[in-house]
């Protein structure tokens, strides 16, 4: 059969890899070309991301698959986490270093909207859930600084958009990556002028939108020259991780399911035909993301195994080096339903001291104090997966149908004690896998932009016919249902 070969980066909010697909007409295999870490630094009070270190990773990425003889490659395509930007000045030269999310300067502008517009127009026009570090947020906190970077700006790229101009010249706003910005309107799926124009931040920056699969351009002749290959095009693919990781989920069959991708953020909801933006959504606080192929990710932002690893380096900087798996042994021997926190208080957003925090939270909410690895941990992934459960009963609500089972995909697979939480918890069948849910996703829409593979049901079906996916179901009912009370008095979704 005749293989195609396609290059794959997905960057996480920590790491980053280079990922080579190859399909030969109904399987896709999978080989890592590259991976490296994603090292956000602190500077003078500001968090940014190294963007031209993880340019320059891109270009060892290709390098290093072209040099494994890998110079056929079709394509490339690259997703990246959300919401973050780069100012491009009028000559096309990046104006500073975009700003990680996690950065504080964005406090308080959900409030200062609110004022000036009012969240439920901006939920309306928008259908995105507030984050606090939206793109919106993130410019309005620019303006309310004054930040002179605003007033030579000429273009706005997101960070794939900018890793794409970077390689071929063509500066373009890919849909998915946009739509969670809090800018783009969810009927149009086009920027929303009078929105911006409300909030007072710049509305001529911003540029084409462009969909799914659309060919950005070719490799520029600089780096064809520089990393010695041929003119591959670059595909905008779903070029925000969730929804590339969403276009993964392996659902060939029609019964109603939620997915979560899993990792540092876990992403729970539904995929729908058209948004889905009512009152209940709003009060859910539910996003409508977009997706490929035109569809909308109804989901919840849900911290993921954040809190989890970054405990794990907290314990790295006391001088304490476990492993994931030393820390998933010491929880299973941990007493169980001890103690409960709420992994979206905004007390685990920033990096820091996690066992610290979680024990105040107990402490605060009159709960048992974890206080090893063991009881932390346990707490931690126990909670999440009554966050799960919370969301899923959220989407019933809201959709009125039953969910028959959860689909888990992406790198947060691999924490099995937290999928089998999963299955207990939600009292329902947990589907764990493709664990590279957001390079296969991003690698079925480059196929698709080649003519390869047909539809988004095809690509699932590619998908499951090629990587393992793992069955858990639910334990232990009584116990999860009665500890389950106990969780709903010290968290609420909100
Ligand atoms: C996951 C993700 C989420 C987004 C968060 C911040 O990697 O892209 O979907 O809300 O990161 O951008």
């Amino acid at each position: 059969a005749e293989l195609t070969k396609v290059l794959a980066f997905d960057f996480g909010a920590s790491s980053g890899r280079a990922m080579l697909f190859t399909f030969d007409g109904e399987k896709l295999s999978i080989e890592e070309m590259h991976r490296f870490s994603n090292d956000p630094v602190m500077a003078g009070n500001s968090f940014h991301w190294d963007v031209l270190r993880l340019f320059f990773e891109i270009k060892q990425g290709i390098n290093k698959t072209v040099l494994a003889g890998h110079k056929d490659i079709k394509a490339i395509g690259i997703d990246t986490w959300g919401v973050d930007f780069g100012l491009f000045d009028k000559n096309g030269k990046l104006l500073g270093n975009p700003y990680h999310y996690r950065d504080t300067r964005t406090s308080g502008m959900i409030d200062l909207a609110d004022q000036m517009m009012g969240k439920k127009y901006i939920f309306d026009k928008t259908g995105i859930q507030f984050n606090f570090f939206n793109t919106l947020f993130q410019f309005m906190a620019m303006k309310k600084e004054n930040d002179p970077v605003l007033g030579i700006a000429d273009k706005m790229l997101f960070m794939p958009d900018i890793f794409n101009y970077l390689l071929t010249g063509v500066m373009k706003n890919e849909y998915s990556i946009a739509s969670t910005s809090q800018l783009l309107n969810v009927k149009t799926k086009d920027w929303d002028k009078e929105l911006m124009e409300k909030a007072s931040i710049p509305t001529d920056i911003f540029g084409e939108i462009v969909m799914p699969g659309t060919v950005i351009g070719e490799l520029s002749d600089d780096i064809c020259e520089e990393l010695g290959c041929p003119k591959i095009p670059v595909v905008a693919v779903g070029s925000h991780d969730t929804a590339s990781a969403v276009a993964s989920v392996p659902v060939t069959e029609d019964y109603k399911y939620a997915y979560i991708s899993t990792g540092t953020w876990a992403l729970m909801g539904s995929e729908l035909d058209s948004p889905n933006v009512t009152d209940t959504t709003f009060q859910y606080d539910f996003t409508n993301e977009g997706g490929v192929c035109g569809k909308i990710r109804f989901l919840k932002n849900i911290m993921g195994l954040w809190i989890i690893q970054e405990s794990k380096r907290q314990w790295a900087r006391e001088g304490k080096n476990f492993t994931f798996d030393d820390l998933e042994q010491a929880a299973w021997s941990a007493e169980p339903f001890q103690s409960f926190i709420d992994p979206d208080c905004e007390d685990f957003a920033a990096p820091g001291n996690m066992p610290r925090r979680i024990r105040e939270f107990c402490k605060r909410t009159g709960q048992h104090v974890p206080e090893g690895e063991g009881e932390i941990i346990r707490c931690v992934a126990q909670s999440l997966a009554f966050k799960f459960r919370m969301v899923a009963d959220a989407i019933e609500d809201i959709t009125k149908e039953p969910l028959s089972a959860v689909h888990m995909v992406g790198g947060g697979i691999k924490d099995t004690m937290v999928c089998r939480f999963t299955a207990s918890a939600t009292g329902k069948t947990v589907l764990a896998g493709p664990v590279e849910a957001t390079s296969t996703g991003n690698a079925v829409v480059q196929l698709m932009a080649l003519g390869k593979i047909g539809s988004l049901t095809e690509g699932r079906q590619i998908v499951k016919n090629s990587f393992p996916v793992k069955t858990y179901e639910p334990e232990d009912a009584e116990n999860w249902n009665k500890a389950y009370e106990a969780y709903k008095k010290i968290v609420t979704l909100k």
